[in-house]
């Protein structure tokens, strides 16, 4: 009965979410509403990047149609399909896309109270090779939603009220926090639903696993080149850690929240502050690594604690189980006292 009670009773994400709008009696709904809405934008990108394949080839997506007209890129218009889903749902009064140089201020009329920073296709570079892609969220509350200037969005990434990423891969799974946990969901194409797949997700403590590009050894720093060696010859007798880097943040972060292990995108000469964005990239992966009882680190401090000055600034950073960030900030600290 238990195992038929769990097939009927199904917990979709919209469900999921009113159970947790109903311990903040003030949103009424509010956030419920907005997340519909990234949702809906999941389920489109979702269908697109899984045609863009099959799009290539009868010269669709990307490529000039029969009618000559060049198709829009899988990134610009899942850009588009978002930037207008969230104006659309009356909830948001400032987005900031990987997208825009410049941040969309909602028209007053459409106005509400949150602000959304998101990726909408993160790793595009990787459709044509089939590699798993994403997009990649965070939701903040702005103070006052009237007079709503930048400054409402360059918030520290611990004051976000939400975040979280979708994966198009095999299958197509949304993995959420609103800051009780961390939840996975799993696209049913014949429901049109995301269903509950990974409740209450919690990252191993230590992980066998370090994810980086070691294309950029020559230029890292010492405690990073310190770390990546320890990893490849252990002193006290442990056996190598696996290297695992599929060189798209969404699909290399999901298995290290899955698997435990570490993702470094680290600072280099030729780029001091790293690769990764800030707003829409380390600050969400690093909410749900936190939420799941991992760390997420810049090399200077806590992820989270960083403040953006602009809105596509990079950062270094370092995210996963709890105790290989420990080793990771030990380095630093080590490399700080000696300085
Ligand atoms: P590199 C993809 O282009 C991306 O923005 C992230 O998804 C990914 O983690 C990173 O860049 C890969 O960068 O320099 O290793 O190719």
């Amino acid at each position: 009965h238990e195992a038929e009670a769990h097939r009927t009773d199904l917990m979709t994400i919209t469900r999921y979410v009113l159970n947790e709008q109903s311990r903040h009696q003030e949103s009424r709904g509010d956030f419920t509403i907005l997340l519909s809405h990234i949702v809906l934008g999941c389920k489109f990108v979702c269908s697109a990047v899984n045609k863009a394949g099959l799009a290539k080839l009868i010269g669709l997506a990307g490529e000039t149609n029969v009618q000559g007209e060049e198709q829009k890129k899988l990134d610009v218009l899942s850009n588009e399909v978002f930037v207008k889903a969230l104006i659309s749902s009356g909830r948001t009064c400032i987005l900031v896309s990987e997208e825009d140089e410049e941040a969309t201020f909602v028209d007053p009329s459409l106005r509400g109270k949150y602000c959304v920073v998101f990726d909408p296709l993160d790793g595009s570079s990787n459709i044509d090779c089939g590699v798993s892609i994403g997009t990649i969220f965070g939701v903040y509350m702005v103070k006052d939603k009237d007079n709503v200037t930048l400054d409402e969005v360059l918030q520290p990434g611990k004051n976000m009220l939400a975040a979280g990423y979708c994966m198009y891969g095999s299958s197509c799974t949304l993995v959420l926090s609103t800051g009780s946990g961390v939840n996975g969901f799993t696209l049913d194409p014949s429901l049109g639903e995301f269903i509950l797949t990974h409740p209450d997700i919690k990252i191993p403590k230590k992980g066998k696993i370090y994810s980086v590009n070691e294309g950029n050894a020559k230029n890292w720093d010492g405690p990073t080149t310190k770390y990546v060696e320890k990893c490849k010859f252990p002193k006290d007798g442990d056996s190598p850690k696996s290297l695992r880097y599929i060189g798209s943040m969404v699909a290399d972060v999901h298995r290290t929240l899955l698997y435990g292990g570490i993702f470094l995108y680290p600072a280099d000469k030729k780029s001091p502050n790293g690769k990764l964005r800030v707003l829409y990239e380390v600050f969400p992966m690093s909410f749900l690594m936190e939420q799941a009882g991992g760390q997420a680190f810049t090399g200077k401090q806590r992820a989270l604690d960083l403040v953006p000055t602009k809105i596509h600034q990079r950062s270094p950073i370092f995210l996963g189980s709890y105790d290989e960030v420990e080793e990771i900030k030990a380095l630093y600290a080590a490399e700080e006292n000696t300085a």
